[in-house]
C-alpha cells in the first residue's frame, strides 16, 4: 500500500484527481473523506492543503504527493521530485506599479516586497546581491502596493490578468512552476514498486494526450509514400483488404498535425479516413 497526498481543494485538486482516475484508479473524492482508499489499486489518497504536502511527504505521513514545484522550493524539504505532470503551470514573478520605471534588479534595493514565498524570493535576491525588505503576507499579495504595504510584490502569475487589474507590471520572472509528483526519500521496496506501476500508467496517459488513432483505406502502391509522410510509433499497421490492390492503414497522429496530414493523405489517394480518440498508449 502506498499513500499519496493531493490537494483537498483548490487549483490542483481537479487535475490531480483526474490524473489518478485516468490511470485507472477509483476512489472517493475529498468532499466525503480526508483519507480515501482505492479498491482497485494499492493506494490511499490523503487530502491536504497544498502547503502541507511537502512536509507530509518528507515526514513519511504520505509516501508520495502531487504539489506545485513552487511549494516544493518554498518549503525546502528533503524530498525527491519524481515526475513533472504538466498541469498547474504558472510562474512566480516580481511586479511593481505600472507607472514606475524599471531598469534591472538593482532598482529593487531598499524596496519592500510583499510575498507568500519568502524563501524563494530571498534566494533570488541573495543571488543577485540585492538588499530588499521581504514582507511575508498570507494572501491578497497583489493589493499590497495600492494600500501602501509594499513597493513591489512577488507572487504567482498565470495569465497576468490579476497584475493588470491591480495596476502592476511584471518585471522579473523568477521561477516557472507546474504540478510535480514528489516522493519520500526512504521509500520501502513495496512502495517503490507501486510508485513504478503508477508512473508507468501516468506515462501511458500522458503519451496518448493529443494523439488520434487514424484508419484509412489506400491503394497498396501508395504505402511507401504514405509512410514517408506519417512517422508512426514504430511502423504503421497495414492490413490487406478483400478488394485487390487495396489495404487498410492504421496509424497514430498528433492532433496538431492531423488536418495537414489528412490533406496530404487524400491527395495521395487515401479514402474512408476514420479518426478515433486514443485513450492509452502502452509501449
Ligand atoms: O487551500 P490550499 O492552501 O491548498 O490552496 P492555495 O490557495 O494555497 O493554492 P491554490 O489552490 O490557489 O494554488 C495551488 C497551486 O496552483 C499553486 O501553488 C501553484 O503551483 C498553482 N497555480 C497555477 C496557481 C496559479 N496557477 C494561479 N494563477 N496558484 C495561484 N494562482 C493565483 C495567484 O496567486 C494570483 O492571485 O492566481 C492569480 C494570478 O492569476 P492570473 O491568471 O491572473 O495571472
Ligand atoms: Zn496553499
Amino acid at each position: 500500500m502506498i499513500r499519496i497526498a493531493i490537494q483537498a481543494k483548490g487549483r490542483l485538486n481537479e487535475d490531480s484527481v483526474e490524473l489518478l482516475r485516468e490511470a485507472g484508479i477509483t476512489f472517493e473524492d475529498s468532499k466525503r473523506k480526508l483519507l480515501a482508499k482505492s479498491d482497485d489499486f494499492p493506494i490511499e489518497i490523503l487530502y491536504l492543503r497544498d502547503d502541507d504536502i511537502p512536509q507530509a511527504v518528507a515526514m513519511g505521513v504520505a509516501d508520495i504527493g502531487i504539489v506545485g514545484l513552487n511549494e516544493v522550493e518554498e518549503k525546502a524539504q528533503e524530498i525527491d521530485v519524481v515526475h513533472k505532470l504538466g498541469f498547474g503551470k504558472c510562474r512566480i514573478s516580481i511586479a511593481i506599479p505600472k507607472a514606475e520605471e524599471y531598469n534591472g534588479v538593482e532598482a529593487l534595493a531598499g524596496k519592500r516586497i510583499a510575498t507568500s514565498y519568502p524563501v524563494i524570493l530571498k534566494k533570488f535576491l541573495d543571488e543577485k546581491n540585492v538588499d530588499a525588505e521581504i514582507h511575508e503576507i498570507a494572501g491578497s499579495v497583489e493589493i499590497a502596493p495600492a494600500v501602501g504595504m509594499a513597493d513591489a510584490i512577488f507572487d504567482i502569475v498565470s495569465s497576468g490578468g490579476t497584475l493588470i487589474t491591480n495596476g502592476l507590471k511584471e518585471v522579473e520572472k523568477v521561477m516557472y512552476s507546474e504540478a510535480v509528483l514528489v516522493a519520500n526519500k526512504g521509500l520501502s521496496e513495496e512502495c517503490k514498486n507501486i510508485l513504478n506501476q503508477l508512473l508507468f500508467r501516468i506515462e501511458s496517459v500522458e503519451r496518448s494526450r493529443g494523439m488520434k488513432y487514424v484508419l484509412m483505406n489506400l491503394p497498396e502502391s501508395k504505402v511507401e509514400e504514405v509512410i514517408s509522410i506519417l512517422p508512426a510509433l514504430k511502423s504503421p499497421t497495414i492490413l490487406p483488404l478483400t478488394q485487390k490492390g487495396w489495404c487498410a492503414l492504421h496509424v497514430v497522429i498528433n492532433e496538431k498535425e492531423l488536418w495537414g496530414k489528412i490533406e496530404q493523405l487524400k491527395t495521395i489517394g487515401a479514402e474512408d479516413i476514420l479518426v478515433l480518440a486514443l485513450e492509452k498508449m502502452i509501449l
